[in-house]
Parts: C-alpha cells; sequence; structure tokens
C-alpha cells in the first residue's frame, strides 16, 4: 500500500511523500506550553495546544497522516540592484496555491483505486506541520528548525491529508540530525536561533518582516529581506549542492521590490501586479514599510 502511495505521488508531481498512523502529538505538548510562558509563540499559530497536537480536532475521522513535500531551491542570484529582496518562498506563483493543486491531484488519482474521505492543508493546518514532516520521513529537523531532506534539502514547502484511510505499512522517520553543525546559528542575525533546534520567533526576521504595528525596530534595522528571511537557510550545507526544483511554477519570478515602485502604486495595483505572489498577503504598507529601513540603511 505504500507503494500505492509512492506511485500515485510521482503522477501527482510531488517530491517527497510519507504516511504516519495518526496519534496525538502529545510529546511537543510541553515545548508549546512552554513557548506559551516564554514569549515564543507567534501570532500565526493556533493559540489552542489541544488543536495543534491533537488530529481528530481537524478532522474527527483521521487514521493517518500523508505529509508531503515539493522543492522550491534555486540558483537565482540576486544582483547589487535588488537591495528589497523578497525570500526564496515567495518566488513565482504562491506556493499554497501550487502544492494544494498538486495535493487535489492526487487525491484524485487514489480515488480511482480506492474511497475514502480527507481534509488536506498546506500551512493552515492547527496541527504542527514539521512535526509531522519529521514523523513521517520527509526529513529530519534542522538546527535552523527548517525539515531538511537529505536529497532536496530544506527549500521545501510542506502539505498534510488527514485520511481516515488505514494503511498495512507506515513511514519512518530519518534518523539524522546537524551534528556539531552551527552555522545556521552562527549567522542568525538577530540570534533567533538556539543550540537545541529552537527558534524564537519573535526574534526571527522573518516573523518581523510580516509583523504589522509595533515592532522592535533594533530587530526590523537587522533586516534585509522586506518579506521573510532566508539566512539561515541560506548557509546551511545541506541546500549546497542540491538541484533546482522541477516545479516551474516558482520561476521566472520578481526577486525584489523598490520603495519608488510601491509608494507610486494603488493597493488595487499591488494586488493586480503581485497578488498571485505568497508575500502580497501581507498587504502593500508592511512591505513598504520595510523597504524603506532597507534603502535607508543602505544609504548611510
Ligand atoms: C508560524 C510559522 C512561522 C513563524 C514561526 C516559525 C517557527 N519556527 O515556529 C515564522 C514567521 C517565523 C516562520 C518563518 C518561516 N517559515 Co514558517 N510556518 C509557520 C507555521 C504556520 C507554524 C509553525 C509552528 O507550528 N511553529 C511551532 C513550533 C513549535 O514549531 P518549530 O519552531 O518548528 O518547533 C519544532 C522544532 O523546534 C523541533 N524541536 C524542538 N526541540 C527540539 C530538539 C531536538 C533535539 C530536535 C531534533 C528538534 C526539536 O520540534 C518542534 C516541534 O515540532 C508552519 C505551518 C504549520 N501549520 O505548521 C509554517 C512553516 C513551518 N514555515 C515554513 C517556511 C518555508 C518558513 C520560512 C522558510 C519562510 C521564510 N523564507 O521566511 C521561515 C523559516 C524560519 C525558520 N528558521 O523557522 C514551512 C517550513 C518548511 C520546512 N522545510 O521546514 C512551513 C511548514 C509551511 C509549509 N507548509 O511549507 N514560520
Amino acid at each position: 500500500m505504500l507503494n500505492w502511495l509512492y506511485e500515485s505521488s510521482k503522477k501527482a508531481n510531488i517530491d517527497k511523500i510519507g504516511v504516519i498512523e495518526s496519534k496525538s502529538l502529545e510529546s511537543i505538548e510541553d515545548y508549546l506550553k512552554y513557548r506559551k510562558t516564554h514569549d515564543m509563540e507567534s501570532s500565526f499559530e493556533d493559540a489552542d495546544i489541544n488543536r495543534r497536537i491533537n488530529p481528530q480536532l481537524s478532522f474527527e475521522d483521521v487514521k493517518s497522516i500523508i505529509v508531503v513535500a515539493i522543492s522550491y531551491a534555486n540558483d537565482y542570484v540576486y544582483n547589487a540592484n535588488d537591495l528589497c529582496k523578497l525570500s526564496r518562498s515567495s518566488f513565482g506563483s504562491d506556493y499554497h496555491n501550487v502544492l494544494e493543486s498538486r495535493i487535489k491531484e492526487l487525491i484524485d488519482i487514489m480515488h480511482k483505486d480506492r474511497s475514502f474521505s480527507c481534509q488536506y492543508s498546506v500551512d493552515k493546518s492547527s496541527l504542527v506541520e514539521r512535526e509531522l514532516a519529521s514523523r513521517a520521513g520527509i526529513g529530519y529537523f534542522g538546527k535552523n528548525t527548517n525539515i531538511i531532506n537529505p536529497e532536496l534539502g530544506s527549500f521545501i514547502f510542506l502539505g498534510i491529508i488527514l485520511t481516515d484511510l488505514e494503511f498495512n505499512k507506515y513511514s519512518k522517520p530519518i534518523e539524522k540530525d546537524c551534528g556539531s553543525c552551527r552555522i545556521c546559528i552562527d549567522n542568525c542575525p538577530t540570534k533567533a536561533l538556539y543550540d537545541d533546534y529552537k527558534l524564537n520567533p519573535n526574534r526571527c526576521l522573518s516573523y518581523i518582516s510580516q509583523s504589522k504595528g509595533d515592532v522592535d525596530l533594533d530587530l526590523l534595522n537587522k533586516m534585509d529581506y522586506v518579506y521573510g528571511c532566508d539566512i539561515c537557510q541560506e548557509v546551511c550545507p545541506m541546500n549546497k549542492s542540491v538541484k533546482n526544483s522541477k516545479h516551474q511554477e516558482f520561476n521566472d519570478t520578481v526577486m525584489s521590490i523598490s520603495k519608488n515602485e510601491l509608494e507610486e502604486m494603488s493597493n488595487r495595483e499591488f494586488k493586480a501586479k503581485y497578488g498571485h505572489m505568497a508575500f502580497s498577503w501581507r498587504g502593500k504598507n508592511t512591505i513598504l514599510r520595510n523597504c524603506k529601513i532597507i534603502e535607508e540603511k543602505h544609504k548611510k
């Protein structure tokens, strides 16, 4: 049955797939509680810890969880004019749409052989997707907290399918870690990463670049990207010799944006030009705030 899943995923143009029996993620419950009391939770997460660890609260009939991944690795090089860089996760078409369409195709293919019900999501699940991906053998946790696949690296997006299908065999985790390497920790400009495979979102420039309202100006001034941040992945040795993504939707991309352009654009024009890209969800004003800070920094 695992082979059937692998073959179906190949037909749907999905790079990696794994499946686990649905169980509570109770081993991370204490860490989720710790993050709450130590100001390490981000506003992009479901604040209800039960929903974060209990798959049945998302899909009552769940028996198994399928985890999928597609690569968005590329070797595009930013040029000197790209002051206000977009992170690679925002290149090309919005990955939510791209991966969701692959998942829909996978479900259609699987439905030809078996009847089942399911619920899928990309990024938007209450469940901790990276924890599921690690258990399903998609990759292992890096010290930058990203899931690293030994062949594809960490520039991969994750999606999950909760299903009432039961499998006769399940995937196994990849037993690997970063050893003594701490390049990502040393290179994080805001010291958001800790030695023990943990990240503080409130210090992470990716989070800060997406936060509205009151943000710590000292941290904001260390920002190099107007949306997201890739420093901890760019420096990772596991991303050095990986193949470029075969998913064309992430090609032909704008890699940066400028303050002047945004200042001259209405919100509607912004949506019309950039609405298909992942960064646009944050809206023009926050991106413009970031552009101003970065361009000012480069004048000095
Ligand atoms: C909130 C969120 C963020 C927040 C907070 C990130 C965070 N680390 O929590 C912010 C805005 C900072 C963020 C940034 C990014 N994100 Co984000 N984000 C999410 C979201 C919605 C929830 C993450 C979450 O649950 N955090 C909660 C904590 C508990 O999770 P965690 O930090 O990963 O904690 C784990 C590890 O620390 C590990 N751990 C803890 N202790 C120990 C000890 C040992 C020994 C080991 C081995 C492991 C270990 O276990 C913990 C629990 O699993 C997920 C989608 C989802 N629904 O899950 C996407 C997701 C995690 N993000 C993703 C991406 C692509 C990014 C960015 C690369 C985007 C960018 N270019 O800026 C950056 C990467 C920054 C980084 N180094 O993590 C991908 C990750 C893909 C991958 N390969 O791992 C996801 C899965 C979205 C997707 N569907 O593809 N993100």
